[in-house]
């Protein structure tokens, strides 16, 4: 996926500043005999630390800068002056960032909010100046304290795309065509299976000045556990939203079948994704008339259903009025998400390596400029 501008992994190298070390210092002057210690504290080492920013879509301003350094804090000097602290780097993400160490796949943080911050890596503290050290006893000490040292750590970030309904579907289900005739969004539609690679998202206007955001995925397949198809990497997107429109099209050989496959998918994939409410719309029904749609009605499983037909706008007023419906119902509110750790066998992406290909010959990419 090297051509595509969605890019929702991306696994950086970071480092806080050390801590400046403290003074060991004594005051001289002409006339003051003994001035006694007066070595300062270092300064504080930067931290680095993870910002959500609304504007932000994808991680892609992250994929070739992928060394993170905050700056060292400086040393103390004597007259009891403190180093100044190294400044903090601040990587800027989407909201709904999540990071994970890359060793271990360890959760380490997320950022839900526009504008909140996390340190991600602590700067070292700044080691004490022999100043702090005087005492009745000793009024010479001849040590003061290092800085503490610096942290280093290997972080993957992966974006979860924040919005209220998640397409979920089989391939060539009509999961972009539903999201191009319901919203402003223009994805690729096709008449071939993963004719969407990446994640599209579009605002949905629902009533007068209503409206909701729909994400469309790319389609799951049985064994997408597994990693067939494009596997399970897209369905982080829509861990956080609040509704799951399940899509299943009419011509399908058993429309019951095809949705437990989903659902057993989405299982294996994380568990809390089965507590989401749940809305299943059968599409392509210019293929059916009313009574095959009266017979099939019955069979359909337990959850809201609707019939719809992107291409005849059939039944799209009644998907929305009932995802409206789920969406505002309390106890559909997006709960937070428990984030499992990352498993790092199967976490690693394609992206990775295109990068490693373009870019670890020469061994020369530059450290990222978050001031640009
Ligand atoms: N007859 C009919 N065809 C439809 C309808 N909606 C979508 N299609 C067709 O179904 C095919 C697949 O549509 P897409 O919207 O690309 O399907 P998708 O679910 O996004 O597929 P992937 O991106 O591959 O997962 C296209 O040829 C569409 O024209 C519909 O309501 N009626
Ligand atoms: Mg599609």
């Amino acid at each position: 996926m090297a051509e595509s501008n969605f890019v929702d992994y991306v696994k950086i190298f970071c480092r806080s500043g050390k801590g400046g070390a403290g003074s060991t210092h004594f005051h001289r002057e002409k006339f003051v005999a003994k001035g006694g210690p007066d070595g300062g504290d270092g300064g504080r080492g930067g931290h680095v630390i993870l910002k959500a920013n609304r504007n932000y879509w994808t991680l892609i301003h992250l994929r070739y800068a992928r060394h993170v350094f905050a700056e060292a804090g400086q040393n103390g000097m004597g007259c009891r002056a403190t180093g100044k602290s190294g400044a903090d780097k601040i990587i800027e993400v989407p909201v709904g960032t999540v990071a994970y160490d890359a060793e271990t796949g360890e959760f380490l943080c997320d950022v839900n909010e526009d504008g909140q911050e996390v340190v991600l890596l602590k700067g070292g503290r700044g080691g004490l100046g022999n100043w702090n050290f005087r005492n009745a006893v000793n009024k010479t000490p001849r040590f003061s304290q290092p800085g503490e040292p610096m942290e280093e750590r290997h972080v993957i970030l992966e974006l979860k795309l924040l919005a209220d309904v998640g397409l979920v579907g089989f391939p060539n289900a009509g999961k972009s065509t539903l999201l191009s005739v319901l919203s402003a969004a223009k994805p690729e539609i096709a008449d071939y299976p993963f004719t969407t690679l990446v994640p599209n998202l579009g605002i949905v206007p629902y009533h007068d000045d209503k409206s909701f955001v729909m994400a469309d995925i790319p389609g799951i397949i049985e064994g997408a556990s597994e990693g067939k198809g494009l596997g399970l990497r897209f369905l982080r997107h829509i861990e956080r939203n609040a509704i799951l429109l399940f899509m299943v099209p009419a011509d399908s050989d058993d429309i019951n079948k095809e949705y437990e496959i989903l659902l057993r998918e989405l299982q294996q994939y994380n568990p809390e994704l089965l507590d989401k409410q749940r809305v299943l719309a059968i599409t392509k029904c210019d293929m059916l008339d009313e009574e095959l749609m009266a017979e099939i009605r019955p069979t359909l499983p337990d959850v809201p259903a609707v019939f719809i037909s992107s291409v005849a706008n059939f039944g799209l007023e009644e998907l929305k009025n009932v995802l409206w419906r789920e969406l505002i119902d309390e106890r559909n509110q997006i709960r937070e998400i428990v984030h499992r750790d990352l498993d790092i066998a199967s976490a690693q992406t394609d992206d990775e390596e295109d990068f490693d290909e373009a870019f670890d010959e020469d061994d020369n990419y530059d450290e990222y400029d978050f001031d640009e």
